[in-house]
This record gives C-alpha cells, structure tokens and sequence, in this order.
C-alpha cells in the first residue's frame, strides 16, 4: 500500500534541540512523502487520548505535563512500509538501547526525552492522526520522478 500513513511528532525536547530539520531530512531520504505538517500545542486532553495505551502507567503524568509544556512539530508521512520503516527510523524507545543511526540513538538523552513519536501500527496511525489532523489538512500530491523510487 503505497497510501499508508504515519503520524510522526517532533516532540518539543527535540524542537528545544533544533532537531526539526534532521528528522525531516530522515524521512525525506527515505523516499517518503510529506502529506500534512504543522506546529503544535498540544493540550493535555489530546494527549490522553495519542497517549491513550498508556493509561494508569507511571510515566503518564510526565508524559501529559511535559508534552503539553511547549511546541511541537505534527507530520503524517506517506509510502509503502512507512509505519514500521519509521519506527526503524526512530530506534528504539529507550536511547540506551537505540542504535546509532537511528534518531533516538544519535539524539535521545533519556526515555523522557527521546525527541520523536511514530505510531506503531495501522490502527495507532489512525487514531494518532485523528487526533492532530482534519480529514482537508491531509494533502495528496504526486512526487516528479516517482518511477525512480519504485517499481
Ligand atoms: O512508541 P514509543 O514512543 O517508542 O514508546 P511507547 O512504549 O509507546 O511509550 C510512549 C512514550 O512514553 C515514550 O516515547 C516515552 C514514554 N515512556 C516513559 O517515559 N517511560 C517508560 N518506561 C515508557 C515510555
Ligand atoms: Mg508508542
């Protein structure tokens, strides 16, 4: 399915990084395509329900509190396999297990703090986008040159 979709969030520790750039520059070599962006100031109430798996767990607070604390940057991205591509793009949840070459494993200082958000499956990316998007702000554009990144 090259339409799937993916909800990709520069969370606001990696906008206080500067990181915004880097992570889009990412998903760009990859191939995948930008279909929606936009700054954020996500409320509490949204992020219940992004952050809806992770009720009654220890860090849901902090994740609340320090998600609703500043900007951030929402993406949906687009192209065959981008789900779990972009969760290797990522690394792993935890920056000290992430590799180096992914995202966390090059930037991310702490769990709390790991720069970026990718849904983790179809259901998720739906919700997810849901959330941070309408329906109109999804866009559909043909990228020049498409017969070059696939067959
Ligand atoms: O999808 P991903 O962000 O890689 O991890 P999740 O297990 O879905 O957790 C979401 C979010 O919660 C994680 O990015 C940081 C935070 N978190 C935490 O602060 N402490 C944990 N032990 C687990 C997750
Ligand atoms: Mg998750």
């Amino acid at each position: 399915n090259t339409r799937e979709h993916t909800f990709i969030m520069v969370k606001h520790d990696g906008v206080q990084r500067g990181l915004i750039g880097e992570i889009i520059r990412r998903f760009e070599n990859r191939g995948f395509k930008l279909v929606a962006i936009k700054s954020i100031q996500a409320t509490r109430a949204q992020l219940e329900v992004h952050y809806e798996d992770h009720k009654g767990k220890n860090y849901f607070e902090s994740l609340l509190g320090y998600g609703s604390s500043g900007p951030a940057i929402a993406m949906v991205w687009e192209g065959h396999g981008v789900i779990t591509a972009g969760r290797s793009i990522l690394g792993a949840t935890d920056p000290i297990k992430a590799q180096p070459g992914t995202i966390r494993g090059d930037y991310a200082t702490a769990i709390g703090r790991n720069v970026v958000h990718g849904s983790d499956s179809e259901k998720a990316a739906k919700r997810e986008i849901d959330v941070w998007f309408k329906p109109e702000e999804i866009l559909t554009w043909h990228r020049a040159g498409a017969q070059h990144l696939h067959d």
